[in-house]
Parts: C-alpha cells; structure tokens; sequence
C-alpha cells in the first residue's frame, strides 16, 4: 500500500496508483501528532510544535516554514572520508536508476507528510541521475519531476527551493561559474536554465546559489577578478532567464567561508552584499543563511542571520548547526533553544520569512543508523524552533531587551547625536562640541544583564 499520508486518509489509498512509488517504506510510523504532556523518551512527537497554535499573531506553521532537504535526508549514505556507507535505507537498490529515483521520491513524500512539514528542497542532481550528456540529464529530470508535480499535487507539499548542484561533477572541479575555462562556465549556465525551469514548474518559491567550488586553492593561479566578473555575468544571465521565463521566485544566494574549496568568494554575509551591490545584483537577490557556515566563518551562531536582516537582505535560513568544538561543516540538527531562541528573534522583528524558511541542511549521524532516527532528528529539531519562537515571542512582548538597547542609544535622538544620525553634523560641529562639553563619560556595556535577560526567558 502506498503511504504518502497518514494510512486512515482516502488520499492514501488513491496513491497506491502512482508507477514505481508504490509500497510503504516507514510502515511503524503514523502522522506525527502534537503531544505535549508527552515523557522525554518519546521522541516520536511534537511536546512544542503545535502547527496551528497563534503566537506573536500568527501560527506556528506560517512563522516556521520547515522543509526537508532532499541531500541530506534521501542521498546521505553515511560515507564519510574514513568510512563506507552506513546508512542502509530499504528504498536504495544500490543503483543510480530512473527507477530507484522515483522509488526514493516516493518514500520521500511518505516521510514529507508522516512528518507534517509543508516544504522541500532538492538539487537537481539529487532527484535525478545525470544521462551522456546534457540532453539526457534533462530528459531524466524532466521525467522526475513529472512525478514530484503529481506527488505534490496530491499531498499540498510545496517546493521551498531547487537548486543545481554546480560541485559534484569533476568537471566543476576548478569552478562552475568561476572555472578559468568558459567551456565549463557555459555548461554550468545551460545547467541552470533548466534548473530555474523545473524549479518554475514545481512552483519552487526561491532558487539558491551556492558556490562550493567558486573560490581559489592557490591564488598563485587564480585571477580573482575575472572570476568574481564572470560569476556576477553569470547570475545576471540566470536573471535574465528568470524574466524570460516569468519565474517569479526570490534568487537566494549562500554564503560560506571554505569547504571544499579552501577560500570561497561567497565567505559571509557582509562579504555577498558587497558582491551583490558592488556588481548592481542587490535588487535580484537576497541571502540564504547558515549557521553552520557562519560559524565556519568565525561569526557567532546568528550573526549572519542578523546582518543579513539588517540590511533587508535575509530570504532564508539552511537551520542548522555545527559542532563548536570541531572546525567543518558537520550539519548538525539545531537541537538548541538558546541558538533557536535568537535566530527567531530576528525572523519575528522582521515580520516573518516568507518567501524563504527554515530548511534543515542537516544529517543525521553517521553512528544514527535506524530509520526512525531520520524522524527523531526532525522533529527534535522542529520542538526546538517551536520553543525558540515562543522564547523569541515573550522577550519581544515584554520588550525588556527592546527598550534597553534603545536606551543605550538614546544620546542619537537629539542634539549633536540626531545630525550624526542623519548625516548631516560636519566634523567641525563635533570638533566645537566636544570644546563645550569636554571630556564623555563611558557607560557600562552591560553584557552580563543582557544574557541573564535572555536567560530570563529562554
Ligand atoms: C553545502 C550547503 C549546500 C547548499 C545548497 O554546505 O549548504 O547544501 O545549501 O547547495
Ligand atoms: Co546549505
């Protein structure tokens, strides 16, 4: 029997139609549902995360746009740099086939929908095997998302972004956008012609830009602005293709500082923005953050999510986390309220992330073999986003951190601290007021009260 919703539904027995997808892969697994007196050993529930309950004036679902990423969740084997696969999934049939594609599409709805999550993420490459050339590529990936089109049709499930993966192929080894041959530069754009429009034809509501291979190893060999040229000519041709073809979803760009190549362009928010103004891209795009890249970077867990927020430029959020303590991108699931607590701070100031929303580029553990560790980690992390958004929401309705910060800036609402603001004091005017007022007195940064103030409410 197909089991693409919970079993009990008519939908469900409808499916059982649909070629090459039939066949129920989580068969001890029923919708997970809301149980909030529920014990610590059960992990199969939601004790926070109650999709249609008002918080900060909206319900949880529409604050937390969860998504399932494709990657992680369906191709993740386990395999790591020491270690053959470990993760054995009874969908996989050890081959690369149009038939085992749609088997494992099909599983993956069944898990979308016991999951109760709205949104999806896939690469191109995920759902569908490359062919001899391009032509057949895209042949196979027409004939994948024939069959997402029809999947999402029947269970509501949404598509948040696709994307092109422009890093796997060993012909992007040197760069896609970025390679020193205009050969692989030109393939990589005909990649993503097609990727935009079979991310328009599942509805996809962004499309993400991530440059694994678009940096430099040596910069002994590397003319670092001709690359950076042609990557900004490259995506100013994906915006042109994206009018053409009336895709009307937010272009998302991803920072992150390094891995695999050993210095990527795009490194952390403030380094994108001033790519995307400095080459006039700033209106065309806005920026997908990762915590786990951020801290890559040397940046505190919500840095980039708040700077990127600050400059109206946050489109949406990979959540996850890395392990502190290690310096790689392990892809952990957010399982932590205090880090959730503040990402969702910012996302409640901003009045929500739509289009964008928060999609889990996690894994599980390598060690997390059973399959119903693929649901534990999500809704972990779900619970953790859920307390974190109402966390987030009391410390904004008492407004205690609100109007502190405010006060440590009230010397900007008059006086010579109003013209600073706008811009419009000379250095003479400050010159003259310091002669008058003479020596300022530091006031205390108060770090220590603020954390105990979070603390208070987290
Ligand atoms: C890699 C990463 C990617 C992007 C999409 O670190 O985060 O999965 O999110 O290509
Ligand atoms: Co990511």
């Amino acid at each position: 029997m197909s089991s693409f919703a919970p079993a009990s539904s008519k939908k469900a027995k409808k499916r059982a139609a649909v070629d090459g997808v039939d066949g129920e892969f989580f068969p001890g697994i029923q919708k997970i549902q809301y149980k909030p007196d529920a014990g610590p050993e059960d992990v199969l529930c939601f004790k926070h995360y109650n999709a249609s309950e008002i918080v900060y004036g909206k319900s949880m679902e529409e604050w937390l746009r969860f998504s399932v990423c494709y990657w992680h969740t369906f191709r993740g084997t386990g395999a790591d740099p020491f270690g053959f696969p470990t993760l054995h999934r009874p969908w996989e049939d050890g081959t690369d086939s149009m038939e085992n594609a749609k088997r494992r599409l099909g599983a993956a709805f069944e898990f979308f929908t016991k999951l109760g999550v709205k949104y999806w993420t896939f690469h191109d490459r995920d759902i569908a095997p490359e062919g001899n050339d391009l032509a057949e590529t895209n042949r196979n990936l027409d004939e994948v998302v024939d069959l997402a089109v029809k999947l999402q049709g029947e269970t509501g499930m949404k598509l948040l972004w696709g994307t092109c993966n422009l890093f796997a192929n060993p012909r992007y080894m040197n760069g896609a956008a970025t390679n020193p041959d205009a050969h692989i530069v030109a393939h990589a754009a005909a990649q993503v012609k097609k990727g935009l429009e079979v991310t328009k034809r599942l509805g996809g509501q962004n499309f993400v830009f991530w440059g694994g291979r678009e940096g430099y190893h040596t910069i002994l060999n590397t003319d670092v602005l001709a690359e950076l040229s042609h990557m900004a000519n490259f995506f100013k041709m994906a915006v042109a293709h994206k009018k053409k073809i009336g895709f009307t979803g937010q272009f998302l760009l991803e920072p992150k500082p390094k891995e695999p190549t050993k210095h990527q362009y795009d490194y952390d928010a403030m380094t994108v923005i001033g790519f995307l103004k400095h080459f006039g891209l700033e209106k065309d795009f806005k920026l997908n953050i990762e915590p786990n890249h951020t801290t890559l970077a040397g940046h505190g867990y919500e840095h980039d999510v708040v700077m990127a927020s600050a400059f109206d430029m946050l489109g949406s959020i990979d959540s996850n986390t890395g392990s502190p303590d290690l310096g790689w991108d392990t892809d952990q699931f957010p399982m932590d309220v205090k880090n959730c607590t503040m990402v969702m701070k910012t996302v409640l100031e901003m009045g929500g992330l739509a289009p964008g929303g928060l999609n889990f580029d996690c894994k599980v553990r390598r060690e997390s073999t059973d399959l119903e560790d693929m649901f534990i980690s999500h809704v972990g992390a779900m619970d953790a986003f859920a307390r974190g958004l109402k966390s987030a929401a009391k410390v904004l309705q008492e407004g205690v951190l609100t109007r502190l910060v405010k006060e440590r800036y009230l010397s900007f609402s008059s006086g010579i601290g109003a013209k600073i603001a706008k811009g419009t004091a000379t250095i003479e005017e400050c010159e003259d007021y310091i002669m008058q007022k003479g020596e300022p007195k530091a006031a205390s940064g108060k770090q220590e009260k603020f954390e105990a103030i979070l603390n208070h409410y987290v």
